[in-house]
């Protein structure tokens, strides 16, 4: 039983390091060609080819600084977090970061963090960032919380608004915690229902997104909302095909919360299937190769779907080979059995 969740914890944050690290080299491609992914991750997967390590980005940086915050104060702590996000930025600046949000940590920096929320709501002249960037790192607190989940989605929010303070950016982070903590409460043998799992999900994003209509026209006269993404996602999930053009129109793969999460939740799960143009037998991979095939924002929607297929089906279902072809990854597995144990024993 311990042993299950420790591996899910270990699955999910070195899931999501590959997703970034594999990601990466595509990120803004507006095609990526299925023949050169397919050889992508044949070479990758065969224990003698030798390449440079592929670095991580931002995604990484930022989630490797959530997860050490919760394990050093076995809560959530604000200004211990945006401190880590500063220092970790300064250090090293040059990991891909969203355009505007380097405007906040520099506030921080200047301001001392007087008031460590403040820099956050004045992004974009105050309508706050609805970038992917409080989702993209969002898989440890799924994860610290996925025994309560009042307190996740709490954790979830708290954890975003240092940074994104739109609801989209938030509710995106929400969501795809709570994806998380479904796939870690899901037994990792157990096939999922791919059905009952998108229907849970918009059962409690009702729970947490505006009622009215009108508050979900704030971006435009079309209301806008995570319940009417997973819808979609749902009505793709009917068609058999898995065609990324199709995806892409229907569910985004831009760098807004909403054109990313439930893209990349639907890539995990139309990707419990086979694909045609995916030739493996390995979920795992299949998960995050099929992100990567929608082009536009592949880091971070790779890394979110390779967050679920981990915590779904734990670390020995991930090739070493594939690892070994990833900066950091023996830090991604070290800080996930540190915060399994910060989780499991508090
Ligand atoms: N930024 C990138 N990738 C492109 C640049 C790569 C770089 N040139 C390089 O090669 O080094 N990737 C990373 O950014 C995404 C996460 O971004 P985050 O943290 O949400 O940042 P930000 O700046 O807050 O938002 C990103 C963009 O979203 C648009 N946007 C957000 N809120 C908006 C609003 N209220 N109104 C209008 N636009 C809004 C803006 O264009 C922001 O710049 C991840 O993909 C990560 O990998
Ligand atoms: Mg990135
Ligand atoms: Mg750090
Ligand atoms: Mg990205």
């Amino acid at each position: 039983e311990t042993a299950v969740v420790v591996n899910k914890f270990r699955g999910c944050l070195v899931g999501s390091l590959l997703g970034d690290c594999l990601g990466a080299p595509f990120e803004n491609e507006s095609k990526v060609a299925k023949v050169v992914l397919q050889r992508y991750f044949d070479k990758m997967e065969d224990p003698n080819f030798k390449s440079p390590q592929k670095q991580y980005t931002d995604d990484t940086a930022m989630t490797k600084s959530v997860a050490e915050s919760l394990i050093q104060h076995g809560a959530f702590n604000e200004k211990d977090m945006a401190r880590r996000f500063t220092t970790e930025y300064f250090q090293s600046p040059r990991r891909g970061y969203g355009q505007a949000v380097v405007g906040v940590f520099r506030k921080w920096r200047d301001t001392k963090m007087e008031d460590v929320w403040r820099p956050a709501r004045e992004q974009f002249d105050g309508e706050g960032s609805a970038g992917n960037g409080a989702a993209m790192r969002i898989s440890p607190v799924g994860l610290f919380c996925y025994k309560d989940r009042q307190l996740l989605v709490q954790t979830a929010a708290d954890c975003s608004k240092l940074t994104h303070t739109h609801r989209l950016g938030v509710h995106g982070a929400i969501l795809q915690a709570l994806a998380i903590q479904q796939c870690v409460l899901h037994g990792p043998k157990e096939s999922i229902d791919v059905k009952s799992f998108s229907a849970s999900l918009i059962e409690k994003m009702s729970e947490v997104e505006p009622q009215e209509e009108d508050e979900l026209c704030d971006m435009g006269d079309e209301p806008q909302s995570y319940q009417l993404q997973l819808n979609s996602l749902q009505k793709l999930l009917n068609k058999n095909e898995a065609n990324p053009e199709v995806v892409v129109e229907a569910l985004g793969n831009t760098v807004l919360a909403l054109y990313s999460v439930p893209a990349a939740i639907y890539c995990f799960l139309r990707a419990q299937r086979p694909i045609d143009f995916i030739k493996t037998d390995n979920v795992f991979r299949r998960v995050i190769q099929f992100a990567i095939s929608l082009g536009g924002d592949t880091d971070t929607i790779a890394s979110m779907a390779g967050a679920l297929a981990g915590a779904h089906l734990g670390l020995d279902a991930i090739n070493p080979s594939i690892m070994k072809h990833c900066e950091a990854h023996e830090i991604a597995d070290s800080l996930a059995c540190d915060l399994s144990d910060v989780t499991l024993n508090p």
